[in-house]
């Protein structure tokens, strides 16, 4: 058997005497790139420069130091006749291991002064090739990429009399695989900042649009921020405004919801954002009159249509929460939906089109700031979903799940009676749940969510906070409460305030009294708690769902007290027994769905 060889090629030289002087006492022809060479020759341990085997030399200031076909042939090959065959016609020699690191990329565009050309010349390209091809080669050769690995591979070697084993060179080959795939990353990242800078319109990029910069991230002061796929294109395009991160987080999360919920129930939906959760979602169930004065649509001239009548009931829910939302629509805008948003407090919009006269109206928002993102309706996201926390990429399957009738089949408890309006609800509740920051807990009605509790780390704490929301949302329908006598010019969000205060039942005193007292042609009486009792007990036929098993029938409990009838969680607490008995004892119809929606 001829000379085993290695290729030594490396920036960082950390380790590399004693592992050159290894090698060749265990009789490994040693080839080394320039620098390298000349370090290992000066301590004395017998070394060839590469250029001996190619017959050229370094060229172009060191841009071009290994990149040949002696070098990449003698690598590539593999132990077939063929390979051998073709080696030997080119008098080239097999190598057998290749040491190689490569130029500090990341740790020279960290510096404050790298210039567009100091980054340029640090993205190495022989030292990536041979990484790759002796990673690809693994099954003859072995490469290693790290300082790290040179005692364990000495040691294999001498063990394994020049054959370190198959699982050995497999990790090493992993092991490059992924030093490449970083590098490659860092180089991207870099010149995808560089030349996607943010004083160029996504719009007025050539060819297809991949990254957006966005203004800032989360908070102002988290700078540079942006929006990018590493394939093909962004699925949406920016027709006016400028997102921010938050705004993305929650255009795509609410399109996802929305997308899901026409698809399952087969009717226009719309969603209304913050923080990344929903304040309101719905499909588009034709609204009473009441519904209509409850969701502060009764004054609009145009007829509802049925995306209308889902935005007014996503945004007419929780209109506290929802003000300064971001929308999301399953189909394209229309004039009467854009007619409610055009009224209202809001950031954003994402929808799969606009006629020309809604895109109109919404472009003249916020002195013409308003976000209007237009989505692909064809995309599908990829499978595997992958975020970095904290420097560590996080990977997982995408929530492909289907929210269908068929998971709420298994009826657990005795009253199994669960009309088809009640299977639209529950969908819309677990639904909104799947697109939700956990722990979440939601209460539907007519199509429309009513109450969301998002984020709590206790359960009991997300059911209370998801029934207190629907039972200001009942009594929003409360007669007095229709009958307030606003006085004429006051504006739709200190309306909304009002109202709030009035149904919650906030003990005003001082500014805020007089202040809440203008709002009203003559004095208001407070709604005393036997009012607000009686009004609670009228509501029923409400459904309820859990992103998780309920750990306690408190839950069921407190959901009863919200006219909650119709309940849907996943099983598995080992209380589901008690669970289902509280059920059983409100007459509840209760599904266990087996399965869990949390969302982060
Ligand atoms: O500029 S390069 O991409 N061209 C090459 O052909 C090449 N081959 C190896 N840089 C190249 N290398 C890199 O040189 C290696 O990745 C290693 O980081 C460095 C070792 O150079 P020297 O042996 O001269 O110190």
């Amino acid at each position: 058997m001829s000379q085993p060889i290695a290729l030594l090629s490396v920036y960082d030289k950390t380790d590399l005497l004693a592992f050159a002087k290894g090698l060749h006492d265990a009789g490994v022809r040693l080839l080394g790139s320039g620098g390298t060479a000349k370090k290992i020759r000066d301590a004395g341990i017998p070394i060839e420069d590469i250029s001996d085997i190619t017959k050229a030399p370094e060229m172009l200031g060191g841009r071009v130091k290994t990149l040949h076909p002696a070098v990449h042939g003698g690598i590539l090959a593999r132990n077939i006749p063929s390979d051998s065959d073709d080696l030997k016609a080119q008098n080239i020699s097999p190598i057998s291991i290749v040491v190689c690191n490569l130029y500090p990329f990341s740790e020279t565009i960290a510096k404050p002064n790298c210039t567009l050309a100091d980054a340029v010349e640090e993205v190495d390209i022989g030292g990536v090739t041979l990484l790759r091809a002796a990673a690809k080669n693994h099954e003859r050769v072995s490469v290693l990429s790290d300082p790290k690995d040179y005692t364990t591979f000495l040691g294999a070697w001498k063990d394994g009399k020049g054959d370190v084993g198959q699982g050995l060179r497999a990790s090493l080959a992993l092991k490059a695989f992924e030093v490449t795939a970083q590098y490659d990353e860092a180089i991207s990242g870099y010149f995808r900042e560089q030349y996607a800078s943010a004083e160029l319109p996504a719009e007025k990029l050539a060819g297809p649009v991949q990254r957006i910069a966005l203004r800032y991230g989360a908070n102002p002061h988290q700078k540079p921020a942006q929006a990018y796929v590493s394939e093909g294109e962004l699925p949406f395009k920016v027709l006016s405004g400028s997102p921010g991160y938050i705004n993305l987080l929650d255009a795509l999360n609410s399109y996802a919801l929305v997308k899901e919920l026409q698809e399952a129930l087969g009717l226009p939906a719309a969603a209304s954002f913050k923080h990344v959760s929903p304040a309101g979602a719905a499909v588009g169930v034709e609204l009473t009159e009441t519904e209509k004065k409850v969701y502060g649509v009764d004054d609009l001239k145009e007829p509802l249509t049925p995306l209308a009548s889902a935005y007014a009931r996503a945004r007419g829910a929780d209109r506290m929460s929802s003000y300064g939302d971001f929308v999301a629509l399953s189909a394209p805008c229309d004039f009467a939906t854009a007619r409610i948003i055009s009224r209202e407090v809001s950031d954003g919009i994402i929808a799969p089109g606009y006629t020309d006269e809604a895109l109109d109206m919404l472009k003249k928002k916020k002195a013409g700031k308003y976000c209007v993102l237009q989505i692909d309706p064809g995309y599908v996201p990829p499978s595997i979903e992958t975020k970095q926390v904290y420097g560590i990429h996080l990977q997982q399957r995408r929530n492909d799940s289907k929210i269908e009738p068929s998971l709420f089949q298994n009826i657990v408890t005795k009253n199994k009676e669960l009309p088809s309006s009640a299977v639209t609800d529950l969908i819309v509740a677990t639904l909104a749940l799947k697109y939700t920051q956990s722990n979440s807990v939601a209460y539907a009605f007519h199509g429309s969510i009513i109450g969301i509790g998002a984020g709590q780390q206790s359960r009991i704490h997300c059911t209370r906070l998801a029934g207190g929301k629907a039972d200001l949302w009942w009594l929003r329908h409360h007669p007095r409460v229709l009958a307030l006598p606003f006085k004429k010019g006051v504006k739709r969000a200190d309306k909304t305030n009002g109202i709030d205060l009035f149904v919650s039942g906030e003990v005003l005193e001082g500014g805020e009294k007089e202040q809440w007292e203008s709002l009203f042609e003559g004095e208001v009486p407070a709604l005393e708690e036997e009012e607000k009792r009686e009004w609670a007990n009228k509501l029923d036929g409400v459904a309820c769902s859990s992103d998780a098993f309920f750990p306690f029938s408190d839950n069921v409990h407190r959901a009863r007290k919200s006219g909650v009838r119709y309940l849907a969680a996943p099983s598995g607490s080992i209380m589901d027994e008690e669970c289902v008995k509280a059920a059983d004892e409100h007459e509840i119809v209760f599904a266990h769905t087996s399965l869990r929606l949390f969302h982060h």
